[in-house]
């Protein structure tokens, strides 16, 4: 099952007048008339919304009434909600698909997709970095954006973390939740982690041709259950679920916050005020200033973790030594 955001905008009409007339019972006649589409259209969109999750309360004689919203990312519910410039514009919404993350990949040759967000009730073979597995049951949050930066490419190296960056802040707005952030772009909850990223970038001849970022958030997911099938693959180090830590709420709420918060960083690298997200990075970070063990697939690296430099990458002090890594994954000792 498909959806986007701008092929149903009979059903659009509908749902949106339902929901800012949420107090009141509007009869079939009424929505007809006022939208200007016929009766029969308007009980198969009524139809349509109640199968998509949303509760819809029939009377007699006095007609419908939207009493609560669907827990679906639904497209519609991203770009109508959204006040931004580009990002999440459009949406697409798969209540199951292989990964997100290819699915935007193959989209990204249309530069009108610039800002296209896709979405996925559960992911069949959900991706992590190097070509890992990423557990994506139903309960999470899956999601991937298509972007045309014109940033440098030695900007594009910060991005992740921007991205990280940019979710933290947005969990902790909307759901009063704090989250560290682990280096190089997972966002961890008291040690566990709560959300990873991932960026595919295509280059051409130095310029960046596209970036392609995927989020995954564990938000009301079976913790135990994900664990099971994760323990001993690499860089597992214990899973935690948003809905472990305080009231979640609607998905939307969360995910509006952060393309929000996304555009605003997107727009701060594009200045080249790195200093600005390295900073911000820094004060949530749970890796800077502790004592690591990073493995680069090359070698592994004991010593403490100083600082991220201007591109993202982090600055390892062994035996006095200051050691210069761009990717691995750390172990806090
Ligand atoms: C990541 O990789 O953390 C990037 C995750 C990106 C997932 C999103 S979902 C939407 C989009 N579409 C995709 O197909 N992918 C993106 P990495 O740092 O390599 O971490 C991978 C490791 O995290 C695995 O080897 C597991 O140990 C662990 N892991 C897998 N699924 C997890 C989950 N749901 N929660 C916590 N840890 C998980």
């Amino acid at each position: 099952m498909i959806y986007n955001s701008f092929n149903n905008p009979g059903l659009v009409k509908v749902l949106y007048f339902l929901k800012s007339h949420n107090t009141e019972y509007l009869s079939g006649q009424d929505l007809s008339d006022v939208l200007k589409i016929s009766r029969v259209a308007v009980w198969k969109h009524i139809k349509k919304i109640k199968e998509l999750g949303y509760k819809i309360e029939t009377k007699q004689k006095l007609g419908y009434r939207l009493e609560s919203d669907s827990e679906k990312l639904l497209p519609w519910e991203i770009t109508e909600g959204l006040k931004t410039k580009f990002i999440g514009k459009q949406a697409y919404y798969f209540d199951s698909i292989d990964s997100t993350q290819n699915q935007a990949l193959t989209m990204t040759f249309d530069k009108e997709n610039n800002g296209a967000v896709i979405v996925a009730e559960k992911q069949t073979s959900g991706k992590g970095r190097s070509g890992r597995k990423w557990e994506s049951p139903k309960g999470g949050i899956w999601l991937s954006v298509i972007l045309h930066p014109k940033f440098d490419i030695e900007i594009a190296t910060l991005f992740p973390l921007a991205s990280a960056l940019a979710l933290s802040n947005s969990i902790e707005k909307t759901l009063k939740i704090k989250t560290e952030l682990k280096w190089p772009n997972d966002i961890t909850i008291q040690g566990k982690k709560v959300a990873g990223m991932l960026v595919d970038a295509s280059l051409e001849s130095n310029k960046i041709e596209s970036l392609v970022l995927g989020v995954g958030i564990n938000f009301n997911v079976d913790v135990k259950q994900i664990e099971r099938t994760l323990k001993g693959t690499p860089n597992f180090y214990g899973v935690t679920s948003l809905s472990e830590h305080g009231k979640i709420g609607m998905p939307s709420n969360l995910v509006l916050s952060f393309l929000t918060e996304l555009e605003r960083i997107y727009f701060i690298l594009s200045a080249g005020e790195t200093k600005e997200i390295i900073r911000e990075w820094t004060k949530k970070s749970s890796t800077v200033g502790k004592e690591i063990e990073i493995k680069t697939g090359k070698e592994t690296i004991k010593g403490k973790a100083i600082e991220i430099d201007d591109d993202g990458a982090l600055i390892i002090s062994e035996n006095n030594r200051n050691r210069r890594v761009i990717a691995g994954d750390i172990i806090h000792i």
